[in-house]
């Protein structure tokens, strides 16, 4: 038996984005398994891994089972100390910790007014005003901690960590949601939108799953923004 990570619909489930991108991303030793959100699939997958009620949702080799992506990263970065899930640098794990608990419990408006939506990029959307808060906290602590900690590369406290991972639906929402953003959550943007793990996510979010009329908009639509679209934002 090998670790088992139960998903569901790559292009609008934000939460198995994550540690699915995670575990390819740093070619963790866990198999995937999908079922489309609100069909009969999920429940019957999820009944493989109580008592989880959600995705995603992890089954180690010895059966255990853990729900909530933030702890699920966490055991994945205890199961793989090798792997460099979190900062090596200890006030640099520290911060990328807090990032990535802020994300879990934070966003709330921005999470609920843009609902992951890969498949479908909007143009012109009347959402600028009701998530310009969580869009100024973002620029706010990403700017920090690349001051801090990444003035060699894109990502937040380093080398890509947890913390990346759990912005990288974030990513997709302003690129999909036409948001306006200021200069250091537009060069973030690009970096995921450039990152090959992210684009292979996207293109399975493109291939996998059944149309979800539920993620529908009525906004005017364009095409998917290239990384260097954003830094022009
Ligand atoms: N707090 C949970 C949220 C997980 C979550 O809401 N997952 C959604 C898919 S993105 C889900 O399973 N929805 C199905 C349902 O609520 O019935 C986590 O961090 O893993």
């Amino acid at each position: 038996m090998t670790h088992i990570l139960a998903l569901a619909d790559p292009a609008h489930s934000s939460w198995s984005m994550r540690i699915g991108l995670l575990v390819q991303r740093f070619g963790l030793p866990v198999s995937l398994t999908f079922a489309d959100l609100y069909t009969s699939d999920f429940p019957k997958m999820l009944a493989e891994f109580a008592p989880a009620r959600t995705v995603p949702a992890l089954k180690l080799e010895d059966g255990t089972v853990v729900c909530e992506s933030l702890a699920i990263a966490e055991e994945l970065a205890s199961r793989f100390p090798d792997a460099g899930l979190w900062p090596q640098d200890t006030a640099a794990r520290a911060h990328a910790r807090g990032l990535t608990a802020e994300m879990h419990a934070g966003f709330v408006v921005l999470r609920d007014k843009c609902p992951m939506n890969l498949r479908t990029t909007y143009a012109n959307t009347p959402l600028q005003a009701e998530v310009q808060a969580d869009l100024d906290r973002l620029e706010d602590i990403w700017g920090r901690a690349r001051d801090r900690f990444a003035a060699d590369g894109p990502w937040l406290c380093g080398p890509y960590s947890i913390a990346d991972a759990f912005y990288a639906p974030v990513a997709g929402r302003i690129a999909g949601y036409g948001l306006k953003v200021g200069p250091v959550s537009a060069a973030y943007t690009a970096a995921h939108l450039a990152d090959p793990a992210f684009r292979a996510w996207r293109e399975m979010g493109l291939a996998q799953g059944p149309h979800q009329a539920t993620y529908d908009r009525p906004y005017p639509q364009r095409s998917w923004p290239e990384p260097a679209d954003l830094n022009q934002s």
